[in-house]
């Protein structure tokens, strides 16, 4: 049976192999990987062109109010397209749930957001603000739906105690749940910014030693602690550390079932672009904060060595001005501007460039950092994240060698923080499902033509798990645990 459409000519790259095939895709996936596809209706010439799985962003906040109240600027529409021209097929914003509200009017709530926007296939993880016995009772219910990843922070007023992690982690452990958490020790973090601005430190600047690494490794042990005792999986968003990294890697070593990412704004940016003249600073301000120049290159050999397994975005997009980082006004303190910048269409590209081009992973490090990990650890593989049979026909071709300086980008943001830095290597087409999403500098799709993934629940096979003695009924008097 003829092909609906061809990609012929092009290197294939795999988070495993590189080599020279053709493609072809018939009702949206791949049928076919063969030295030569002659017969389809529609061809892509992918000469001198690398052809991967499309990009999966596992973290960004799109049409999502922050923890301050503040909307992010870019909705389902232009997030996804953004998302698109940095070389991602699908991506996994965050759905957050309001206290009092059931985690299924809050995948309702999200739905209506995203469904009839996003040119891109998308799944959510929740954001669990409001654990209580009913919330945790539903949490089956809605990995049962697909929803089987959610984040729970431990600092902001909505973070959990030990015990409501504990809890949390364990009911997740028991029905294939992966927990991902925001780990910072509040306490640290509150007392250092109350000094600060009580000091009268309050330029944004003052934002980057207000959050020392002390409390993201402080927090992170403990996460991993948690979840080792409660049985349970655990994802470590957005380490910005070498000590939260380590952690991570030995608690795997150990046969722990945890993983983490970094972002681009740890491996490209540092403290010093918050020192800018006025409130400049202000466009970098995340969480964590940008850190040293030993920290990221130490961050670095941890996305070589294998300790980090994903590069995420952590697009959090809040524009220069009262709709966004200054929604308190303008003349404030550091701890009042909001938490976040953009990035989702800057993550691959970035990564591609400081990472391939420079030399400091290989092709492959790259597809599985920005693409096929992501699927593994969040439950999309086979269909996503690979080049294989009967996978959809999610596909980045990139042109490694065009070199452009990152300038405005797709979404609705006002500024760019990596605007300036030269990039060589960009994807020229995403095509979603076998259909073109972008074609050069063209967006293809239509608003709504993404899809609801359903997720798989955590596949631990071959994972050991992290054994804790007092669990063990030949250990602890034969205990009867509840
Ligand atoms: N954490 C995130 O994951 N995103 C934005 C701000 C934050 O603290
Ligand atoms: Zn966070
Ligand atoms: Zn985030």
């Amino acid at each position: 049976m003829k092909h609906d459409l061809a990609i012929r000519g092009g290197t294939l790259a795999t988070a495993t192999e590189t080599y020279r095939a053709d493609i072809g895709i018939r009702a949206g996936r791949i049928v076919t990987i063969a030295e030569a596809v002659t017969d389809a209706d529609d061809v892509i010439d992918a000469t001198n062109r690398i052809v991967m799985p499309g990009g999966i962003e596992a973290h960004c906040h799109i049409a999502q109010e922050s923890g301050m109240g503040v909307m992010t600027s870019d909705d389902y529409l232009s997030g996804s397209m953004s998302a698109a021209f940095g070389g991602n097929s699908c991506f996994v914003p965050f759905a957050a749930q309001n206290k009092g509200e059931s985690l299924a009017n809050t995948i309702q709530r999200y739905d209506g957001r995203a469904a009839p926007k996003s040119v891109l296939d998308w799944s959510y993880h929740l954001i669990l603000t409001d654990p209580t016995p009913d919330v945790l009772a539903e949490l089956p219910e809605v990995f049962a739906k697909g929803v089987t990843s959610f984040k729970v922070f431990m600092t902001y007023a909505t973070r959990v105690s030990d015990a409501q992690f504990l809890d949390i982690l364990s009911v997740a452990g028991k029905h294939g749940g992966l927990t991902m958490v925001h780990a910072e020790n509040h306490d640290m973090l509150d007392w250092m910014g109350r000094r600060m601005v009580d000091g009268g430190n309050v330029a944004p600047r003052y934002h980057a030693p207000s959050r020392p690494g002390l409390a993201e490794g402080e927090a992170i042990n403990r996460a991993i602690s948690l979840a080792r005792l409660a049985q349970a999986p655990l994802f470590i968003v957005h380490v910005s550390t070498p000590v939260g990294a380590k952690l991570v890697a030995e608690a795997r070593a150990n046969g722990g079932q945890v993983w983490a990412e970094t972002c681009p704004q740890y491996l490209s940016l540092t403290r010093e672009d918050l020192d800018k003249p006025g409130m400049e600073g202000a466009k970098f301000i995340c969480s964590p904060p940008l850190r040293d120049t030993a920290t990221q290159a130490a961050l670095w050999q941890h996305v070589q060595g294998g300790s980090l397994s994903l590069v995420s975005s952590d697009h959090a997009p809040y524009r220069y001005d009262e709709t966004g980082k200054f929604h308190a006004g303008k003349d404030v303190n550091f701890r009042q501007i909001a938490n976040g910048m953009p990035g989702i269409e800057m993550r691959l590209p970035l990564l591609f460039s400081e990472g391939v081009t420079k030399g400091r992973i290989s092709l492959n490090q790259f597809v599985a950092l920005s693409s096929t990990n992501a699927a593994r650890i969040y439950g999309m593989l086979p269909r996503k994240g690979t080049l294989s049979i009967g996978a959809d026909a999610d596909i980045a071709i990139w042109d490694p060698n065009q070199t452009r300086i990152a300038g405005e980008m797709h979404d609705n943001m006002d500024y760019n923080p990596f605007a300036g830095i030269e990039v060589t290597g960009w994807p020229v087409t995403v095509l979603g499902r076998g259909r073109r999403i972008v074609e050069g500098r063209e967006l293809m799709a239509k608003p709504g033509d993404g899809l609801f993934v359903k997720r798989a629940t955590v596949d631990l096979t071959g994972q050991p798990g992290h054994p804790v003695p007092e669990l063990d009924p030949a250990q602890n008097f034969g205990a009867n645990l509840s």
